[in-house]
């Protein structure tokens, strides 16, 4: 069999790069090993950026979104037994985020996908990225214990940090660059209102914690934890001690319990890999970086990767020839480390650093201190949070 684009992994980059080459009139068929249950139940992701809310409207998979999303104008920083609002939208001439969460966006794209008859292939075992640098790519893979070859002109790598397509490239052919922070993430999913309309970051001298959302009555919290922390050790009413502590005891607001529907850790780390592409192998999201999920930038990464590889590709199709496949990597990669760096400084801000001594301790709070006074400082914040501009 034969596709324009074999794409590897149904996560938001895949799926909205195959809805957007769909718009392009380019076929792709969409190889994944979960089941379509397991992916539309996945939780991720919570928060879209402006940029990545525009994209999905305009690209016409957007209207539940609208419907059901939570639009927040700001959100609150919490240290030293008070909350500082940023005025995301005040400070971004009206630019906001969209509290909507990744497993919604999954099911969206989907159901657009095969209303359209695109081809999505769940429960795919042994794929192989072959030939990946020669002029006719193949992607081998097992189908109910049937083997397959789908030929194609060109492999979008979107199967995440632990794919396949990554380590398909030759030896060298990519540098990466890494770091794994002295922490995890420790989040639960919870039958309880949110504590605040708007989220809430908080850097609290016992670690880190956030208060978000999924509706009105589902919220998400996150404690920072041992980079190696045992989930047995957490125990819900120790979870639920412990957010109350770091949240403090603020007149205003209150967390009241509820069932936790689900509850794991997640490693904070940073990783790049340049560059994003070899031969005829485009990798794009989670298989190309990661960032420290503080900046609330991943899924949003992964959108901007594919805007600009399904631009290229249409680019290509269209005999408008090679210049934007050829800058793919140069034009991602800029925005990844603008990215990756505010990811990373959010995370130093508001975290606790096993290791820090007095003197790192006293600067992180004076940069906690300077933000909040400063509206230059809280603008640089917003405009970043709320999502950078694309560039092209
Ligand atoms: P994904 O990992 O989502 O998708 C890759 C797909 O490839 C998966 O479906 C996988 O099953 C499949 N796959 C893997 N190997 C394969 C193979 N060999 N063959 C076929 N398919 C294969 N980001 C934010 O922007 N905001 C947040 O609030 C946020 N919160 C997060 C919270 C948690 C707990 C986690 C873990 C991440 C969070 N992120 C957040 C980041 C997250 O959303 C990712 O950046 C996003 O899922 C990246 O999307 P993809 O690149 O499509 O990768
Ligand atoms: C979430 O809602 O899951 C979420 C929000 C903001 C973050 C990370 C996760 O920075």
């Amino acid at each position: 069999m034969h596709t324009q684009v074999a794409i590897i992994g149904a996560g938001p980059a895949g799926l909205l790069l195959s809805h957007l080459l769909h718009l392009q009139g380019i076929d792709s068929v969409v190889l994944e090993i979960q089941s379509r249950k397991h992916v539309e139940e996945r939780i991720r992701a919570g928060v879209l950026e402006q940029g990545t809310v525009d994209l999905l409207v305009e690209s016409g998979v957007g209207a539940r979104l609208k419907r059901e999303g939570l639009v927040h104008h700001g959100l609150e920083l919490r240290f030293g037994g008070r909350g500082y609002r940023i005025d995301l939208s005040g400070l971004t001439g009206g630019r906001a985020i969209t509290v909507y969460a990744q497993q919604e966006v999954i099911k969206d794209l989907i159901e657009a996908r095969l209303a359209a008859s695109g081809k999505i292939r769940f429960e795919v075992k042994d794929v192989g990225v072959h030939d990946g640098a020669a002029s006719a790519p193949k992607v081998r893979y097992q189908k109910d214990g049937v083997s397959h070859e789908l030929s194609c002109d060109f492999v979008a790598g979107c199967d995440g940090y632990r794919g396949v397509c990554r380590g398909s490239l030759p030896p060298g052919a990519l540098n990466f660059h890494d770091q794994d922070y002295p922490f995890s993430w420790l989040g639960i999913l919870a039958e309880t209102p949110p504590v605040s309309p708007e989220l809430i970051y908080c850097h609290h001298e016992r670690g880190f914690a956030l208060f978000t959302m999924r509706t009105n009555r589902l919220s998400r919290l996150y404690l920072q934890c041992a980079p190696d922390e045992d989930i047995a050790n957490w125990p819900d009413e120790r979870i639920w001690q412990e957010l109350r502590v770091r949240l403090g005891n603020h007149g205003d607001i209150a967390l009241r319990e509820g069932p936790v529907l689900q509850k794991g850790i997640t490693t904070v780390r940073s990783f790049v890999a340049e560059p994003m592409q070899h031969g005829k192998v485009f990798l794009a999201g989670d298989a190309a970086h990661i960032v420290p999920p503080t900046g609330a930038k991943g899924l949003n990464l992964a959108v901007a990767d594919v805007r600009v590889l399904a631009r290229a590709l249409a680019d290509f199709y269209a005999g408008r020839g090679t210049e934007r496949l050829e800058r793919y990597s140069e034009t991602c990669l800029r925005r990844v480390w603008r990215v990756q760096r505010f990811s990373w400084w959010m995370t130093s801000l508001l975290h606790r650093f096993p290791d820090a001594g007095p003197l790192s301790q006293r600067m992180q709070h004076a940069e906690l201190d300077y933000l909040a006074g400063s509206r230059a400082a809280m603008a640089a914040l917003a405009e970043n949070y709320v999502g950078l501009p694309f560039d092209d």
